[in-house]
Protein backbone atom coordinates (compact mmCIF):
# COMPACT_ATOMS: atom_id res chain seq x y z
CA UNK A 1 0.00 0.00 0.00
CA UNK A 2 1.21 3.15 -0.46
CA UNK A 3 1.63 5.62 2.14
CA UNK A 4 -0.69 8.85 2.10
CA UNK A 5 0.15 12.37 3.80
CA UNK A 6 -2.30 15.26 4.34
CA UNK A 7 -0.74 18.73 4.92
CA UNK A 8 -4.05 20.29 6.38
CA UNK A 9 -4.81 23.71 6.77
CA UNK A 10 -1.32 25.84 5.70
CA UNK A 11 -1.86 28.57 3.35
CA UNK A 12 0.03 27.22 -0.08
CA UNK A 13 2.35 28.95 -1.81
CA UNK A 14 4.12 29.01 -5.24
CA UNK A 15 6.07 31.20 -7.45
CA UNK A 16 2.23 32.01 -8.78
CA UNK A 17 -0.59 31.43 -6.05
CA UNK A 18 -1.15 31.99 -2.52
CA UNK A 19 -4.23 29.42 -1.71
CA UNK A 20 -5.25 28.05 1.68
CA UNK A 21 -5.45 24.29 0.52
CA UNK A 22 -4.63 20.96 1.83
CA UNK A 23 -2.47 19.15 0.45
CA UNK A 24 -2.41 15.24 -0.78
CA UNK A 25 0.56 13.32 -0.77
CA UNK A 26 0.77 9.64 -2.31
CA UNK A 27 3.92 7.81 -2.11
CA UNK A 28 6.68 10.14 -3.51
CA UNK A 29 4.17 12.62 -5.47
CA UNK A 30 1.53 15.45 -4.43
CA UNK A 31 -1.62 14.07 -6.04
CA UNK A 32 -4.11 16.58 -5.19
CA UNK A 33 -5.08 19.89 -3.78
CA UNK A 34 -8.49 20.49 -2.36
CA UNK A 35 -9.92 23.75 -0.63
CA UNK A 36 -9.73 23.10 3.10
CA UNK A 37 -11.45 20.19 4.68
CA UNK A 38 -13.51 19.90 1.74
CA UNK A 39 -12.66 16.12 1.15
CA UNK A 40 -12.82 12.81 2.60
CA UNK A 41 -9.45 11.79 2.14
CA UNK A 42 -7.97 8.88 4.34
CA UNK A 43 -4.39 9.05 5.09
CA UNK A 44 -1.35 6.80 7.13
CA UNK A 45 -0.53 10.84 7.88
CA UNK A 46 -1.59 14.03 8.92
CA UNK A 47 0.36 17.31 9.34
CA UNK A 48 -1.53 20.12 10.51
CA UNK A 49 -0.35 23.45 9.27
CA UNK A 50 -2.92 26.03 10.54
CA UNK A 51 -1.21 29.34 10.38
CA UNK A 52 1.68 27.91 8.65
CA UNK A 53 3.14 28.57 4.86
CA UNK A 54 3.46 24.76 2.69
CA UNK A 55 6.08 25.86 0.21
CA UNK A 56 8.33 24.15 -2.01
CA UNK A 57 11.35 22.35 -0.70
CA UNK A 58 14.35 25.09 -2.28
CA UNK A 59 16.26 24.54 -4.76
CA UNK A 60 19.71 25.66 -4.47
CA UNK A 61 21.53 25.83 -8.18
CA UNK A 62 24.91 26.22 -6.46
CA UNK A 63 26.62 24.02 -4.02
CA UNK A 64 29.79 22.82 -3.63
CA UNK A 65 30.63 19.88 -1.29
CA UNK A 66 33.29 18.54 -0.63
CA UNK A 67 35.22 20.63 -3.11
CA UNK A 68 38.85 20.03 -3.57
CA UNK A 69 40.38 24.49 -3.38
CA UNK A 70 43.02 26.32 -2.72
CA UNK A 71 45.44 22.93 -0.84
CA UNK A 72 42.61 22.10 0.88
CA UNK A 73 38.57 20.90 0.72
CA UNK A 74 35.26 22.74 1.25
CA UNK A 75 34.36 20.86 4.70
CA UNK A 76 30.84 19.81 4.11
CA UNK A 77 30.59 16.19 2.65
CA UNK A 78 27.71 15.27 0.84
CA UNK A 79 25.96 13.07 3.59
CA UNK A 80 26.94 16.92 6.20
CA UNK A 81 26.26 19.26 3.59
CA UNK A 82 22.68 17.48 2.57
CA UNK A 83 21.46 17.02 5.98
CA UNK A 84 22.06 20.78 6.88
CA UNK A 85 20.42 21.87 3.47
CA UNK A 86 17.22 19.66 4.58
CA UNK A 87 17.54 21.78 7.76
CA UNK A 88 17.46 24.72 6.05
CA UNK A 89 13.68 23.91 3.55
CA UNK A 90 16.25 22.60 1.05
CA UNK A 91 15.20 19.46 -0.99
CA UNK A 92 17.35 19.64 -4.20
CA UNK A 93 21.12 20.41 -5.14
CA UNK A 94 22.92 20.91 -8.00
CA UNK A 95 26.52 20.61 -7.00
CA UNK A 96 29.50 21.30 -9.39
CA UNK A 97 31.48 18.39 -10.45
CA UNK A 98 34.77 19.27 -11.39
CA UNK A 99 37.40 18.29 -14.46
CA UNK A 100 40.88 18.83 -13.78
CA UNK A 101 42.88 20.02 -16.62
CA UNK A 102 44.30 17.13 -18.64
CA UNK A 103 41.61 14.42 -17.39
CA UNK A 104 37.87 14.02 -19.17
CA UNK A 105 34.74 15.31 -17.91
CA UNK A 106 33.84 11.64 -17.54
CA UNK A 107 36.37 11.28 -15.18
CA UNK A 108 35.76 13.95 -13.31
CA UNK A 109 31.90 13.20 -13.07
CA UNK A 110 32.40 9.48 -11.95
CA UNK A 111 34.39 10.86 -9.66
CA UNK A 112 31.73 13.67 -8.08
CA UNK A 113 29.22 10.46 -8.52
CA UNK A 114 31.04 8.59 -6.07
CA UNK A 115 31.20 10.98 -3.77
CA UNK A 116 27.34 11.55 -3.66
CA UNK A 117 25.97 8.20 -4.14
CA UNK A 118 24.15 6.78 -1.00
CA UNK A 119 25.44 9.62 1.33
CA UNK A 120 23.11 12.38 0.22
CA UNK A 121 20.00 13.33 2.58
CA UNK A 122 18.04 15.23 -0.48
CA UNK A 123 18.02 14.80 -4.23
CA UNK A 124 21.18 16.41 -6.14
CA UNK A 125 22.12 17.00 -9.62
CA UNK A 126 25.53 18.31 -11.29
CA UNK A 127 26.62 20.85 -12.91
CA UNK A 128 30.29 20.09 -14.79
CA UNK A 129 32.72 22.60 -14.47
CA UNK A 130 34.35 22.66 -18.05
CA UNK A 131 38.46 23.36 -17.01
CA UNK A 132 39.96 22.42 -20.06
CA UNK A 133 38.12 23.03 -23.30
CA UNK A 134 39.67 20.59 -26.57
CA UNK A 135 38.01 18.34 -29.45
CA UNK A 136 36.90 15.72 -26.67
CA UNK A 137 35.53 17.73 -23.94
CA UNK A 138 33.67 19.33 -26.79
CA UNK A 139 31.99 16.07 -27.92
CA UNK A 140 31.73 14.94 -24.17
CA UNK A 141 29.28 18.02 -23.53
CA UNK A 142 27.05 16.40 -25.98
CA UNK A 143 26.52 13.00 -23.83
CA UNK A 144 26.67 14.95 -20.55
CA UNK A 145 23.58 16.66 -21.80
CA UNK A 146 21.86 13.69 -22.86
CA UNK A 147 22.60 12.16 -19.22
CA UNK A 148 21.13 14.93 -17.38
CA UNK A 149 23.94 16.99 -16.77
CA UNK A 150 22.84 19.98 -18.94
CA UNK A 151 24.69 22.98 -17.71
CA UNK A 152 28.64 23.74 -17.78
CA UNK A 153 30.50 26.55 -15.92
CA UNK A 154 33.55 28.28 -16.99
CA UNK A 155 35.30 30.74 -15.35
CA UNK A 156 37.35 33.87 -16.75
CA UNK A 157 38.94 33.89 -13.30
CA UNK A 158 41.74 31.70 -11.60
CA UNK A 159 44.26 31.54 -14.52
CA UNK A 160 46.05 28.14 -14.26
CA UNK A 161 43.18 26.11 -12.45
CA UNK A 162 39.78 26.66 -14.22
CA UNK A 163 40.36 29.53 -16.32
CA UNK A 164 39.07 29.26 -19.65
CA UNK A 165 40.70 31.90 -22.01
CA UNK A 166 37.81 33.73 -24.36
CA UNK A 167 38.93 31.17 -27.37
CA UNK A 168 37.47 28.39 -24.84
CA UNK A 169 35.02 29.88 -23.65
CA UNK A 170 33.60 31.03 -27.55
CA UNK A 171 34.00 27.15 -28.69
CA UNK A 172 31.99 25.80 -25.39
CA UNK A 173 29.17 28.27 -25.99
CA UNK A 174 29.22 27.06 -29.64
CA UNK A 175 28.85 23.74 -28.68
CA UNK A 176 26.39 24.92 -25.74
CA UNK A 177 24.08 26.40 -29.36
CA UNK A 178 24.25 23.34 -30.60
CA UNK A 179 23.26 20.44 -27.57
CA UNK A 180 20.99 22.98 -25.80
CA UNK A 181 23.41 22.76 -22.74
CA UNK A 182 23.78 26.17 -20.42
CA UNK A 183 26.99 27.70 -19.71
CA UNK A 184 27.06 29.31 -16.22
CA UNK A 185 30.06 31.93 -16.20
CA UNK A 186 32.53 32.78 -13.31
CA UNK A 187 32.77 36.40 -14.71
CA UNK A 188 35.55 38.00 -12.97
CA UNK A 189 38.53 39.33 -15.32
CA UNK A 190 41.21 36.91 -13.43
CA UNK A 191 44.47 38.12 -15.61
CA UNK A 192 43.93 41.59 -14.70
CA UNK A 193 43.22 40.14 -10.85
CA UNK A 194 46.32 38.79 -10.20
CA UNK A 195 48.51 41.74 -11.30
CA UNK A 196 46.62 43.45 -8.61
CA UNK A 197 47.41 40.46 -6.13
CA UNK A 198 50.69 40.53 -6.80
CA UNK A 199 51.41 44.56 -6.62
CA UNK A 200 49.00 44.62 -3.25
CA UNK A 201 50.76 41.74 -1.60
CA UNK A 202 54.32 43.68 -2.83
CA UNK A 203 52.74 46.59 -0.77
CA UNK A 204 52.39 44.58 1.98
CA UNK A 205 48.70 44.76 2.00
CA UNK A 206 48.10 40.95 2.78
CA UNK A 207 44.88 41.56 5.54
CA UNK A 208 41.90 39.56 4.37
CA UNK A 209 40.51 43.59 3.13
CA UNK A 210 42.59 43.15 0.02
CA UNK A 211 40.66 40.61 -1.11
CA UNK A 212 38.01 42.72 -1.82
CA UNK A 213 39.79 45.57 -3.20
CA UNK A 214 41.68 43.66 -5.74
CA UNK A 215 38.70 42.05 -7.04
CA UNK A 216 37.44 45.04 -8.53
CA UNK A 217 33.34 45.34 -9.27
CA UNK A 218 34.43 47.03 -12.88
CA UNK A 219 36.65 43.66 -13.30
CA UNK A 220 33.53 41.65 -12.78
CA UNK A 221 31.48 43.97 -14.79
CA UNK A 222 33.99 43.94 -17.81
CA UNK A 223 33.85 39.91 -17.58
CA UNK A 224 30.21 39.81 -17.59
CA UNK A 225 29.93 41.98 -20.67
CA UNK A 226 32.61 40.09 -22.58
CA UNK A 227 30.30 36.55 -21.61
CA UNK A 228 27.59 38.11 -22.72
CA UNK A 229 29.14 39.39 -25.80
CA UNK A 230 30.48 35.92 -26.60
CA UNK A 231 27.52 34.09 -25.89
CA UNK A 232 25.83 36.80 -28.37
CA UNK A 233 28.38 35.86 -31.23
CA UNK A 234 27.93 31.88 -30.33
CA UNK A 235 23.95 32.29 -30.43
CA UNK A 236 24.46 30.52 -26.76
CA UNK A 237 21.89 31.52 -23.63
CA UNK A 238 24.23 32.67 -20.86
CA UNK A 239 23.72 32.12 -17.08
CA UNK A 240 26.19 34.78 -15.01
CA UNK A 241 26.69 33.19 -11.07
CA UNK A 242 27.35 35.04 -8.12
CA UNK A 243 26.87 38.24 -9.42
CA UNK A 244 27.63 41.07 -6.65
CA UNK A 245 27.94 44.00 -8.30
CA UNK A 246 25.79 46.29 -9.80
CA UNK A 247 27.88 47.41 -12.81
CA UNK A 248 27.55 43.73 -13.42
CA UNK A 249 23.83 43.93 -12.68
CA UNK A 250 23.74 46.88 -15.31
CA UNK A 251 25.44 44.64 -18.28
CA UNK A 252 22.89 41.93 -17.36
CA UNK A 253 20.08 44.45 -17.61
CA UNK A 254 21.11 45.46 -21.01
CA UNK A 255 21.40 42.30 -22.37
CA UNK A 256 18.20 41.29 -21.23
CA UNK A 257 16.66 44.47 -22.92
CA UNK A 258 18.08 43.85 -26.20
CA UNK A 259 16.42 40.04 -25.69
CA UNK A 260 18.93 37.92 -25.07
CA UNK A 261 18.67 34.84 -23.15
CA UNK A 262 21.23 36.09 -20.39
CA UNK A 263 20.14 35.29 -17.25
CA UNK A 264 21.83 36.10 -13.62
CA UNK A 265 22.00 34.46 -9.96
CA UNK A 266 23.34 36.21 -6.75
CA UNK A 267 23.71 34.86 -3.32
CA UNK A 268 22.72 35.85 0.21
CA UNK A 269 26.08 36.83 0.77
CA UNK A 270 25.73 39.92 -1.38
CA UNK A 271 22.48 40.70 -0.25
CA UNK A 272 22.87 40.03 3.78
CA UNK A 273 26.81 40.88 3.84
CA UNK A 274 29.31 43.12 2.84
CA UNK A 275 32.95 45.10 2.45
CA UNK A 276 32.64 45.74 6.61
CA UNK A 277 32.21 42.13 7.04
CA UNK A 278 35.66 41.76 4.98
CA UNK A 279 37.28 44.71 7.09
CA UNK A 280 36.50 42.90 10.91
CA UNK A 281 39.85 43.42 12.74
CA UNK A 282 41.79 40.78 13.16
CA UNK A 283 41.98 38.03 10.65
CA UNK A 284 37.96 37.61 11.32
CA UNK A 285 37.62 38.71 7.58
CA UNK A 286 38.88 35.73 6.50
CA UNK A 287 35.00 34.28 7.45
CA UNK A 288 33.96 36.58 4.78
CA UNK A 289 36.43 35.23 1.74
CA UNK A 290 34.63 34.24 -1.25
CA UNK A 291 34.47 35.08 -5.36
CA UNK A 292 33.27 37.20 -6.52
CA UNK A 293 33.71 38.83 -3.19
CA UNK A 294 31.41 41.07 -0.94
CA UNK A 295 31.20 44.85 -1.99
CA UNK A 296 30.67 47.88 -0.22
CA UNK A 297 26.84 47.93 1.04
CA UNK A 298 25.39 50.31 -1.62
CA UNK A 299 25.37 47.45 -3.84
CA UNK A 300 22.63 45.61 -2.19
CA UNK A 301 20.09 48.17 -2.94
CA UNK A 302 20.17 47.41 -6.81
CA UNK A 303 20.82 43.58 -6.09
CA UNK A 304 17.51 43.40 -4.39
CA UNK A 305 16.18 46.21 -7.08
CA UNK A 306 16.69 43.67 -10.13
CA UNK A 307 15.69 40.50 -7.89
CA UNK A 308 12.39 42.46 -8.05
CA UNK A 309 12.66 43.18 -11.75
CA UNK A 310 13.93 40.23 -12.40
CA UNK A 311 17.11 41.35 -13.97
CA UNK A 312 18.15 38.83 -11.62
CA UNK A 313 16.14 35.50 -11.57
CA UNK A 314 17.76 32.95 -8.87
CA UNK A 315 19.44 33.40 -5.64
CA UNK A 316 21.63 30.44 -4.88
CA UNK A 317 23.92 29.99 -2.14
CA UNK A 318 27.58 29.05 -3.55
CA UNK A 319 27.89 26.92 -0.38
CA UNK A 320 31.76 26.28 -0.27
CA UNK A 321 32.63 26.26 3.77
CA UNK A 322 35.74 26.17 5.03
CA UNK A 323 36.46 26.06 8.85
CA UNK A 324 38.41 29.40 9.99
CA UNK A 325 40.67 27.17 11.71
CA UNK A 326 42.89 25.38 9.93
CA UNK A 327 41.64 26.28 6.45
CA UNK A 328 40.90 30.11 6.59
CA UNK A 329 44.00 30.42 8.46
CA UNK A 330 46.10 28.70 5.51
CA UNK A 331 45.82 32.67 4.70
CA UNK A 332 47.49 34.21 7.31
CA UNK A 333 49.89 36.79 6.04
CA UNK A 334 48.50 36.39 2.42
CA UNK A 335 45.15 37.11 1.77
CA UNK A 336 45.25 35.47 -1.63
CA UNK A 337 46.15 32.16 -0.22
CA UNK A 338 42.60 31.73 2.17
CA UNK A 339 40.20 30.04 0.86
CA UNK A 340 37.74 31.52 -1.11
CA UNK A 341 33.95 30.44 -0.12
CA UNK A 342 31.19 30.84 2.35
CA UNK A 343 29.09 28.61 4.25
CA UNK A 344 25.10 28.84 3.40
CA UNK A 345 23.33 26.36 2.32
CA UNK A 346 21.03 25.96 5.39
CA UNK A 347 20.41 30.11 6.02
CA UNK A 348 19.54 30.45 2.04
CA UNK A 349 15.41 29.93 2.65
CA UNK A 350 15.08 31.70 6.09
CA UNK A 351 17.11 34.69 4.63
CA UNK A 352 15.01 35.03 1.83
CA UNK A 353 12.42 34.92 4.09
CA UNK A 354 13.28 37.59 6.29
CA UNK A 355 13.53 39.58 2.76
CA UNK A 356 10.06 38.98 2.63
CA UNK A 357 9.62 40.18 6.15
CA UNK A 358 11.55 43.49 5.44
CA UNK A 359 9.41 44.11 2.30
CA UNK A 360 12.57 43.62 -0.07
CA UNK A 361 10.16 41.05 -2.10
CA UNK A 362 6.70 39.26 -2.05
CA UNK A 363 5.84 35.53 -0.53
CA UNK A 364 5.25 34.90 -4.38
CA UNK A 365 8.76 36.22 -5.29
CA UNK A 366 10.80 34.22 -2.80
CA UNK A 367 9.75 30.64 -3.90
CA UNK A 368 9.99 31.92 -7.67
CA UNK A 369 13.91 33.30 -6.58
CA UNK A 370 14.67 30.09 -4.17
CA UNK A 371 12.48 27.06 -6.12
CA UNK A 372 10.60 26.98 -8.87
CA UNK A 373 13.10 29.22 -11.75
CA UNK A 374 16.27 27.47 -10.32
CA UNK A 375 14.33 24.67 -11.17
CA UNK A 376 13.24 25.94 -14.66
CA UNK A 377 16.66 27.08 -15.41
CA UNK A 378 18.13 23.66 -14.51
CA UNK A 379 15.73 21.32 -16.60
CA UNK A 380 13.89 20.32 -13.21
CA UNK A 381 10.50 21.34 -13.44
CA UNK A 382 7.77 21.09 -12.49
CA UNK A 383 9.38 17.52 -10.91
CA UNK A 384 11.08 19.85 -8.21
CA UNK A 385 10.14 23.43 -7.67
CA UNK A 386 6.37 23.54 -6.97
CA UNK A 387 3.55 22.21 -5.33
CA UNK A 388 1.00 21.07 -8.02
CA UNK A 389 -0.38 16.93 -8.34
CA UNK A 390 2.22 15.01 -10.50
CA UNK A 391 5.29 17.23 -8.69
CA UNK A 392 7.71 15.35 -6.19
CA UNK A 393 6.20 15.65 -2.97
CA UNK A 394 9.19 17.79 -1.86
CA UNK A 395 7.27 20.21 0.65
CA UNK A 396 8.24 22.29 3.55
CA UNK A 397 6.18 23.37 6.61
CA UNK A 398 7.00 26.78 7.66
CA UNK A 399 6.15 28.92 10.55
CA UNK A 400 6.46 32.24 9.21
CA UNK A 401 5.92 33.98 12.93
CA UNK A 402 8.79 31.88 14.89
CA UNK A 403 11.68 33.69 15.60
CA UNK A 404 15.83 32.29 15.41
CA UNK A 405 19.14 33.52 16.07
CA UNK A 406 21.85 32.23 13.42
CA UNK A 407 24.54 30.69 14.44
CA UNK A 408 27.33 28.38 14.67
CA UNK A 409 26.39 26.86 17.56
CA UNK A 410 23.05 25.76 16.35
CA UNK A 411 23.27 25.21 12.89
CA UNK A 412 23.61 21.69 11.19
CA UNK A 413 27.03 22.58 8.63
CA UNK A 414 29.93 21.02 9.31
CA UNK A 415 32.00 24.24 9.67
CA UNK A 416 33.31 26.39 12.71
CA UNK A 417 31.22 29.57 12.04
CA UNK A 418 28.53 31.01 10.97
CA UNK A 419 28.86 33.95 8.14
CA UNK A 420 25.45 35.17 9.97
CA UNK A 421 26.56 34.57 13.20
CA UNK A 422 23.89 36.30 15.99
CA UNK A 423 21.27 37.61 13.00
CA UNK A 424 17.85 37.63 13.95
CA UNK A 425 15.24 36.46 11.60
CA UNK A 426 11.77 35.81 12.00
CA UNK A 427 10.22 32.31 10.13
CA UNK A 428 11.93 28.92 10.49
CA UNK A 429 11.12 25.38 8.88
CA UNK A 430 9.38 23.18 11.09
CA UNK A 431 8.93 19.85 8.94
CA UNK A 432 10.59 18.72 5.79
CA UNK A 433 9.26 15.96 3.00
CA UNK A 434 11.88 14.52 0.71
CA UNK A 435 9.60 12.91 -2.39
CA UNK A 436 6.69 12.14 0.38
CA UNK A 437 9.55 10.62 3.55
CA UNK A 438 9.81 13.11 6.59
CA UNK A 439 13.39 14.35 6.78
CA UNK A 440 12.59 16.99 9.14
CA UNK A 441 9.86 16.47 11.73
CA UNK A 442 8.67 19.19 13.63
CA UNK A 443 12.63 20.19 14.29
CA UNK A 444 13.73 16.60 14.51
CA UNK A 445 15.81 15.21 11.99
CA UNK A 446 14.52 11.77 11.09
CA UNK A 447 16.36 11.65 7.42
CA UNK A 448 18.80 9.17 6.01
CA UNK A 449 21.80 9.09 3.60
CA UNK A 450 21.04 7.98 0.52
CA UNK A 451 17.61 8.38 0.97
CA UNK A 452 18.39 11.19 -2.11
CA UNK A 453 19.43 10.14 -5.30
CA UNK A 454 20.85 11.84 -8.26
CA UNK A 455 18.49 13.39 -10.07
CA UNK A 456 19.04 13.94 -14.32
CA UNK A 457 17.76 17.35 -15.97
CA UNK A 458 16.30 18.53 -18.98
CA UNK A 459 17.52 21.60 -20.81
CA UNK A 460 17.02 24.68 -19.69
CA UNK A 461 13.43 25.47 -19.53
CA UNK A 462 13.67 29.49 -18.73
CA UNK A 463 14.60 30.31 -22.20
CA UNK A 464 12.98 33.51 -23.93
N1 LIG B 1 34.01 31.10 -5.53
C1 LIG B 1 34.10 30.80 -4.25
O1 LIG B 1 33.94 31.68 -3.40
N2 LIG B 1 34.38 29.53 -3.89
C2 LIG B 1 34.51 28.46 -4.79
C3 LIG B 1 34.66 28.84 -6.19
C4 LIG B 1 34.23 30.21 -6.51
O2 LIG B 1 34.11 30.56 -7.65
ZN1 LIG C 1 32.51 30.90 -9.21
ZN1 LIG D 1 30.70 28.38 -6.91
ZN1 LIG E 1 14.46 7.23 2.51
Amino acid sequence: MTRRTIIRGGLVITASDEIHADVLIEGPRIVALAAPGAHDWSADRTIDATGKYVVPGGVDAHTHMELPFGGTSASDTFETGTRAAAWGGTTTIVDFAVQSVGRSLREGLDTWHAKAEGNCAIDYAFHMIVSDVNAETLKEMDLLVEEGVTSFKQFMAYPGVFYSDDGQILRAMQRSAENGGLIMMHAENGIAIDVLVEQALARGETDPRYHGEVRKALLEAEATHRAIRLAQVAGAPLYVVHVSATEAVAELARARDEGLNVFGETCPQYLFLSTDNLAEPGFEGAKYVCSTPLRPKEHQAGLWRALRTNDLQVVSTDHCPFCFTGQKELGRGDFSKIPNGLPGVENRMDLLHQAVVDGHISRRRWIEIACATPARMFGLYPKKGTIAPGADADVVVYDPHAEQVMSAATHHMNVDYSAYEGTHVTGRVETVLSRGELVIDQREYTGHAGHGVFTPRSTCQYLI
